[in-house]
């Protein structure tokens, strides 16, 4: 389906780093739709459920502590295959093993500082959409491109 959605976050590190911009356009370029974007410094409520697979890791509280110390931009996208698609423009967790082209790969060092967050899979999309946004804040419209991109 065409109306595959995927949550996109850029994390702290990006926002400071200004690479909003740069997350948006990779996106936009590839031809995927915006559906949904918001500003916000994440609670410490929403980061324990979004990082919910990693209670009881070590690296957990470090990591609910650095989501929570910012600014993050929260987004939704959609289109085709965009769970898979979206990793793939994102790179590996650990930015050293991201191929350049990637936006970790092309932008980050440190595991703990990687810039992005996308969905690892459409289960796993669906439950951090609506952890992070309510129906009413994603928006409905029809792209006129649409059919300069999909056949
Ligand atoms: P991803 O963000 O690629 O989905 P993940 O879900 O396995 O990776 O982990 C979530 C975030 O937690 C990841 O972006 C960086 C951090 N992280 C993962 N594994 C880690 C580790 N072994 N040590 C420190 N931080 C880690
Ligand atoms: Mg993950």
């Amino acid at each position: 389906s065409n109306q595959e959605r995927s949550f996109i976050m850029v994390k702290p590190e990006g926002v400071q780093r200004a690479l909003v911009g740069e997350v948006i356009k990779r996106f936009e370029q590839r031809g995927f739709k915006l559906v949904g974007l918001k500003v916000l410094v994440p609670s410490k409520d929403i980061a324990n459920v979004h990082y919910g697979e990693h209670e009881g890791k070590p690296f957990f509280p470090k990591l609910v502590g650095h989501i929570t110390s910012g600014a993050v931009v929260a987004m939704v996208w959609e289109g085709k295959d965009i769970v898979k698609t979206g990793r793939a423009m994102i790179g590996a967790t650990n930015p050293l093993a991201s191929a350049p082209g990637t936006i970790r790969g092309d932008f980050a060092i440190d595991l703990g500082r990687n810039i992005v967050h996308g969905s690892d899979s459409v289960d796993s999309a669906q439950r951090e959409i609506a952890l992070w946004f309510s129906p009413d804040e994603l928006a409905e419209y029809d792209p006129t491109v649409t059919p300069w991109i999909y056949e």
